[in-house]
C-alpha cells in the first residue's frame, strides 16, 4: 500500500497590524513547532507528512487551497491559533468544496481551549484534537484507516449524525524523550526561511526547541490550555543530542528555546550547561524565564555555555497590576532579576503588556518609570488581548463567546479596552513607550555597536527601513498625513 499523504498547514493571519506590514522582516519568523512534532509521529506510523508555512511564505488562503488541492492528499491537518481560526476555516471550505472525501483535522492552542465551539461553529473542518496532539492524532488516522470506533480516541472532538461530542481523556505526553525528533526536513527551505526577532540571535541559522512542556503557573493573560499546569521535560541529554543534530545536520548556529518555563529545572538547565561547556559545542541560545528562577550562579554558568538573551515577561511595573494578573511577582524582584542577567552578560529582553484590566494612567506611568531604570537592551509590548483559553477570558466575557474579534487577536490591537482609558488612549502610550525606549542614544549605540559585531542582521534592518519609508510615503500620498495605521481589510465571517 502507498503511504496516504497527509499535509499539515499553518494558516496565514494578521501577525502584524495593518499599516506596519513591513515590521515583518525584523521579526520572528519561527515555524510551527507543533507540526514538526506531529509530522514526525505520523511518519513513523507510515504516513507520508508534508507541512505549508503560509506566514512564512507569505502565501494567501486561495495559494495554500490550491496547492493541497493539487496534492489531493487523504488527511490535512492545520494548526489553530484564535487569529488564525478564519483563515483556517476559509482554507478548508475551498478543500473540502474540491475534494470532498479529504479529512481535515484541527488542532493547537485554540482547540484546546475553544475545542467544542470552534467544531460546532466550522462544519467544514472534520476532527478537532484537544491538547498535545502527537498520541491523539495517530490513534485518530489509525481509527480511521481501520474504521474502529473513534469514542476511544482520547481528547477527540467530532460531530456524528446526531450531537458534537468530545471523547474522555487527555493524552498528555509524560516522557517527552520517547517522541521522535521534530520533522525538521519537512520544512521548506530550512533553516535559511525560519529566524527569530532581529538580534534575538548573535548569528544565524536559527532554530526552535521546546525543552519542556507545561506550566504551574496560572497568570491572567496566558493561554496554557494546550500543556496545562505538569511540568515535563526532555532529559539534558536529549536537548543536547537534538542541538548537536541541528548543528551538524542542518549548519544551525542559534537556538531559541521556547519552553514555557525553561528554568523550571535550574538541575536541568545546569546539566544541558556543563555538556555543552564539555563538548565544546559552540552554539548560542535564548530561553523565556520567570524571574523567580534565575540567580547569579546559573546564569553564570548559562553565559558560559553559549546563552545570549532571556526573555522576562515583565508585563509591568506596578505591583497592583502584577497581582491582578496573578504573576505571583514583583517589580522589585523583577528589578534584580535583569541587572543580575546584565552582571552576567546576558541580554534581557522584557516582555511587557499594555491594557490589562486595571491598567490606568498612574500604573502607565509607572511602567515608563521601571522601563527606564533597568539595564535592558531590547523590549517587546504587546496589546493586551484576552486569549480564549486564559483566565481573563471567561472574566471579561463570562460564558459568551465573542468570535468577532478572533482575526484581530495577535497581541497588536487593542480588542478590549480597561475602564476609564479608550483604545485611543492605549494606542497613544504604546507608541510612547517604544519610542521612549528606543530612541535613547545609549540604546541607539548599543544597536550600532551590535550591528557592526555582527553585520549579518544589517540586510534584514535595510529592508525593515526601506519598508517604513515606503509606507510612510503610501501614507502621505494617500491622505493619511503619515500615519501608518490602516484600517484592516474586512474578513467575511460566513463560514
Ligand atoms: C514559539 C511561539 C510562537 C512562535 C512560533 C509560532 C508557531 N506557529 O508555532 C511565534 C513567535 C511565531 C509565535 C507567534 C504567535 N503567537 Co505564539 N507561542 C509560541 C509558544 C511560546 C511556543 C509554541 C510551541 O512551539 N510549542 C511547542 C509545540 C510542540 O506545541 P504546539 O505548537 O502547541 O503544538 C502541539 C499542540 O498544540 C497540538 N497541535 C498543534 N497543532 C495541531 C494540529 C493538529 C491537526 C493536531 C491534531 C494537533 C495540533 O499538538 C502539538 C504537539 O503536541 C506558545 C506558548 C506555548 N506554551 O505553546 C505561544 C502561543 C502559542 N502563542 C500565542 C500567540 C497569541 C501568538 C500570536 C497570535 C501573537 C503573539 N503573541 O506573538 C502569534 C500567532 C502565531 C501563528 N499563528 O503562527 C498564544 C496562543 C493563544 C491563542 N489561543 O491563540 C500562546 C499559547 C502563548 C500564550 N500562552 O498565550 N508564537
Ligand atoms: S505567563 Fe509564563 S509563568 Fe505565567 S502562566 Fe504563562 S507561561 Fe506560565
Amino acid at each position: 500500500m502507498t503511504p496516504h499523504d497527509i499535509v499539515f498547514i499553518n494558516p496565514p493571519y494578521e501577525r502584524i497590524a495593518a499599516g506596519y506590514e513591513f515590521v515583518k522582516h525584523i521579526t520572528n519568523n519561527s515555524p510551527s513547532l507543533g507540526l514538526l512534532h506531529l509530522a514526525a509521529e505520523v511518519r513513523q506510523q507510515g504516513f507520508n507528512p508534508s507541512i505549508i508555512e503560509s506566514d512564512i511564505f507569505n502565501l494567501s488562503v486561495k495559494q495554500v487551497a490550491a496547492q493541497v488541492i493539487k496534492q489531493n492528499p487523504k488527511y490535512v491537518g492545520i494548526t489553530l491559533f484564535t487569529v488564525g481560526v478564519w483563515g483556517a476555516a476559509d482554507i478548508a471550505k475551498r478543500i473540502k468544496a474540491a475534494l470532498p472525501d479529504t479529512t481535515i483535522i484541527v488542532g493547537g492552542p485554540h482547540i484546546s481551549s475553544m475545542g467544542t465551539e470552534t467544531i460546532e461553529r466550522f462544519s467544514q473542518f472534520d476532527y478537532a484534537v484537544d491538547g498535545e496532539g502527537e498520541k491523539a492524532l495517530s490513534e485518530l488516522l489509525e481509527a480511521l484507516e481501520n474504521g474502529t470506533d473513534l469514542f476511544k480516541v482520547p481528547s477527540l472532538i467530532y460531530r456524528d449524525e446526531f450531537m458534537t461530542r468530545k471523547t474522555a481523556g487527555k493524552p498528555i505526553n509524560r516522557v517527552l524523550d520517547e517522541l521522535p525528533f521534530p520533522a525538521w526536513d519537512l520544512l521548506p527551505d530550512f533553516p535559511k526561511a525560519y529566524k527569530p526577532a532581529i538580534y534575538d540571535f548573535p548569528r544565524g541559522p536559527a532554530a526552535t526547541i521546546a525543552a519542556s512542556r507545561g506550566c504551574p503557573f496560572h497568570c491572567k493573560f496566558c493561554d496554557t490550555s494546550t500543556f496545562g499546569a505538569s511540568v515535563r521535560h526532555y532529559s539534558p541529554a536529549i536537548v543536547f543530542k537534538m542541538m548537536k543534530h541541528l548543528n551538524d545536520k542542518y549548519g544551525v548556529r542559534h537556538i531559541a528555546f521556547v519552553d514555557d518555563l525553561f528554568l523550571a529545572s535550574k538541575v536541568r538547565v545546569k546539566e544541558l550547561c556543563e555538556m555543552i561547556l564539555e563538548d565544546g559545542l559552540k552554539m548560542s541560545w535564548s530561553c523565556t524565564a520567570r524571574v523567580d528562577t534565575v540567580k547569579p550562579d546559573i546564569l553564570g554558568l548559562m553565559k558560559q555555555a553559549g546563552c545570549w538573551e532571556i526573555s522576562f515577561g515583565l508585563e509591568t511595573g506596578s505591583n497592583d497590576l502584577l497581582k491582578k494578573m496573578d504573576k505571583k511577582a514583583e517589580v522589585e524582584k523583577s528589578e534584580q532579576a535583569v541587572k543580575w542577567t546584565a552582571a552576567a552578560g546576558i541580554r534581557t529582553k522584557g516582555l511587557f503588556m499594555l491594557g490589562f484590566p486595571g491598567e490606568d494612567e498612574h500604573t502607565i506611568q509607572q511602567t515608563k518609570d521601571f522601563i527606564r531604570n533597568i539595564p535592558m537592551t531590547i523590549m517587546n509590548l504587546t496589546k493586551f488581548t484576552p486569549y480564549p483559553g486564559s483566565p481573563i477570558y471567561r472574566e471579561i466575557y463570562g460564558t459568551n463567546i465573542r468570535d468577532d474579534h478572533w482575526e484581530k487577536m495577535n497581541g497588536m490591537n487593542f480588542v478590549w479596552a480597561p475602564d476609564g482609558i479608550s483604545v485611543k488612549e492605549l494606542d497613544k502610550h504604546y507608541q510612547q513607550i517604544l519610542k521612549a525606549f528606543y530612541k535613547r542614544p545609549k540604546i541607539g549605540h548599543y544597536y550600532l555597536k551590535l550591528t557592526l559585531q555582527y553585520p549579518n542582521h544589517f540586510s534584514r534592518l535595510l529592508r525593515f527601513g526601506i519598508g517604513f519609508l515606503n509606507a510612510k510615503l503610501v501614507s502621505l500620498l494617500s491622505g493619511r498625513g503619515g500615519l501608518l495605521v490602516k484600517e484592516a481589510p474586512h474578513l467575511d465571517h460566513s463560514d
